[in-house]
């Protein structure tokens, strides 16, 4: 028995080197195999992240470099974003609600496919530890609102008040007209979704927001829900997403990028198929709204792609952090 199961593994492991080459340019492929081509000739370990976020990503790589898992990367390269009052779309600083309250949402996924999330959270700035703290310690998957605030303060998290004087001033000024119309690409930097690869070859993921600006009070978006905002597969890879959340969720489109990655698609053409999606969905509502998506395979390829010109991301890989212009849809 003991033998058979080593000759199975031996067979599998060969095949996966064999593989491992021929998967990678592969359009089409079986579960198996890009399941097996996993352990080979992959990047490792490689941090992927949303939007132009330098500090996070070297964060994630300085873990990862330390020998930590994948999950602690992720979970402590959101954090600096959390933690800097100029990020407005994340954490402390992040700008209000239509009545000035700062709401946060976020989620985290790891190599076992365990998911933990936190949604309409108030004055707690590590809302991605928080969700954390609910995969790892409760036997529910989501928290919100007050409810979430309680057990974060039942945790140790410290109460702040995350509306700083220029959120202030900048909702004080949209007052003035209250007008609700989403910008593109409002902020160089935005919501953090960040995709992690360790020395293992284990994969994590995590996403945390403020959500849109000057959003209804009570709304979430897709940042916090398992395969809209973020999806991992250990066996295939993982995606995240940015923009309009409204319909990175009628999409569910983390979870088509890692789906299409284990029909055998580069996270190249998942991403491109993902936005195409939502495009086509949107009729021509899409000209008024960016959505961005990065995605991660076994094999630490990644892949970006959006709506609309200037979203962009980082990539710290063998030793180097870079931030990289995403390719785009709407070319007219
Ligand atoms: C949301 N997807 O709450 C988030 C917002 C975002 O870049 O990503 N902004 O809809």
């Amino acid at each position: 028995m003991k033998r058979r199961k080593f000759l199975q593994n031996a067979s599998l492991s060969t095949l996966g080197m064999v593989t491992t080459a021929s998967v990678i340019g592969c359009k089409k492929s079986t579960e198996n195999t890009a399941v097996m081509a996993s352990t080979n000739t992959a990047i490792k370990p490689i941090v992927i992240a949303t939007w132009r976020v330098p500090n996070a990503t070297a964060k994630a790589w300085e873990v990862l470099q330390n020998g930590g898992t994948a999950l602690d990367a992720v979970e402590q390269g959101c954090m600096i974003e959390e933690a800097d009052v100029k990020n407005a779309s994340v954490g402390k600083g992040g700008l209000p609600d239509r009545d000035g309250n700062v709401t946060l949402d976020a989620c985290i996924m790891d190599k076992n496919g365990n998911y933990g999330a936190v949604m309409c959270v108030q004055n707690i700035t590590h809302v991605i530890s928080l969700a954390r703290k609910v995969m790892e310690k409760t036997p529910h998957v989501i928290l919100a609102g007050k409810g979430a605030e309680k057990f974060g303060y039942e945790q140790g998290f410290k109460k702040e008040n995350l509306l700083t004087e220029s959120s202030k001033k900048a909702w004080n000024k949209w007052k003035e007209t209250s007008q609700y119309k989403p910008i593109i690409n409002i902020e160089n930097h935005d919501t953090i979704g960040m995709l992690a690869i360790d020395s293992k070859g284990d994969i994590s993921g995590a996403c945390t927001t403020s959500g849109l600006s000057y959003k209804m009070a009570g709304r979430v978006g897709d940042s916090p829900i398992i395969g809209s905002g973020l999806f991992i597969d250990n066996e295939i890879g993982g995606a995240t997403a940015t923009g309009m959340g409204e319909e990175v969720l009628k999409t569910v489109g983390s979870f088509l990028i890692v789906e299409l990655m284990r029909q055998g698609k580069t996270p190249q053409e998942a991403c491109e198929e993902a936005v195409r999606r939502v495009v086509k969905k949107s009729g021509n509502r899409f000209k008024d709204f960016q959505v961005g998506f990065i995605a991660i395979n076994k094999q630490g390829e990644t892949g970006a792609y959006c709506i609309h010109e200037w979203f962009n991301y980082n990539v710290y890989k063998q030793g180097e952090n870079n931030n990289y212009k995403s390719e785009y849809f709407n070319k007219a």
